[in-house]
Order: structure tokens, then sequence, then C-alpha cells
């Protein structure tokens, strides 16, 4: 077994497992006590100069950023299932929202949340109310982002709407607590949310 994620349940790392889990590659979890600084420790910050979760190890290759490691394990363990190739045109939407989420809806939503005060031409983020036309845009009418096909863009951007929704983080629209529930039946995000559980189970953490 090769693939090693450095994870913690309550961290962004527990996304990950959802994505090895979409995968199907065999995979083993490296617990890593944030609580107690463990992601500050030097064989950490040799893997991450930012101290932070998830970090993939896979052989030779070490990711981080979680939407870099969700098209990392995609294209390496299932280019043309769950990532599609790179002359299929399929491509430019699936990269396009995989990179929407971290660049836009993360610090978009945070932005709101934390009242921060920014010129919306200048901020990458641009305007609440426009993302949340494009986050609409983008799966409205349709059942994944790359329509009745499922993709790793999907775990990308809906775990973020996810996670967003979850902490109340973003408006409630019907179409993103639709999205998110059909992303909630998918088998791979069930055993992840079983395997994070035990993790925390194990470790005496309380969700
Ligand atoms: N941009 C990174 C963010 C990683 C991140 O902020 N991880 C948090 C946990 S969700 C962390 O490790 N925080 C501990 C710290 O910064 O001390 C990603 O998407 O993976």
């Amino acid at each position: 077994m090769s693939i090693t994620l450095y994870h913690h349940p309550f961290s962004r790392a527990s996304a990950v497992v959802w994505m090895l889990e979409e995968v199907g590659a065999p995979y083993e979890l490296r617990f890593v006590d944030i609580t107690k600084g463990a992601h500050k420790a030097p064989e950490v910050l040799a893997l991450n100069p930012m101290g932070k979760l998830p970090i993939l190890v896979d052989g030779d290759a070490v990711v981080t950023e979680s939407a870099a490691i969700g098209l990392y394990l995609a294209d390496r363990y299932s280019l043309g299932r769950l990532a599609p190739a790179p002359d299929d045109a399929a491509r430019a939407t699936y990269l396009r929202w995989s990179f929407f989420a971290p660049s836009v809806i993360e610090p978009g939503a945070m932005a709101k949340a934390a009242n921060w005060e920014f010129k919306t031409a200048q901020a990458g983020w641009g305007d609440h109310d426009s993302m949340l036309r494009a986050i609409e845009s983008a799966i409205a009418g349709r059942e994944f982002l790359l329509g009745d096909r499922f993709s790793m863009a999907d775990v990308i951007f809906g775990g973020t709407l996810r996670f967003m929704l979850r902490f109340n983080m973003l408006e409630a629209r019907p179409a993103f607590v639709a999205y998110s529930e059909r992303l909630g039946a998918r088998p791979a995000l069930q055993r992840a949310e079983a395997r994070n559980l035990a993790v925390a189970k194990e470790h005496g953490l309380n969700p």
C-alpha cells in the first residue's frame, strides 16, 4: 500500500477520505493530532511547510491542498472516469469548478462570515451575490457539474458546498440543498463518513 493520508477527522482531510473512497485505490490514514500541535512537528513541516492538513503521500509524490489532492488522485487513478481526459471538452468545466471552490467559494464565504472589508474588483472571489449566482449556474438543472456524469469536481466543489451549508456559511438555496443531498447519497461518501467517525471514536474525539 503506497498511499498515505495525513489525517484528522475534523479537518479538510476528512474530505480527502471521500476522494480516496471514490477513486477506490488502497490507502492508509496517519492520524495527526492537530489539537496537540502534531501538524507543526518537523517531519510534517518537511512535507507541508504550511503545517496544515491534509497531506497525501503516494510513493515519491507529496500533494497538499485539498483540491490539488483530488485532481491528482483522479488523474492518477481514475482518468476517464472521475477525471475527463485532457482531450475531452468536459475537462474545461471540470477544472473550472474544481478551482472555483478554493479560490472563490472558500474565501468568499469566509469574507462574508467574518465581515472582511475588501474591494470586490480586486478580490479574486468578487461579490457574494455573483458567487451565489455562479454556483447556481453550475448545478441548476443538472445532476452533477458535468451533467449526468459524476466527477472529482463534484467532490471538490460539492464537498466545499456541503461544508459551507452545514455551518450556515452559505445561503441554503434549493438547488444547493438538492445537489448536496444527491452527493450525500453516494456510497463512497457514506463509507468516508463512517471511516472518519471510526477514527474520531478511536481517538476519543466527539464530533
Ligand atoms: N488550503 C488548504 C487548507 C488546509 C487547512 O487550512 N487545514 C486546516 C484543517 S481543515 C489545518 O490544518 N489547520 C491547522 C493549522 O493551521 O494550524 C487545503 O485546502 O487543503
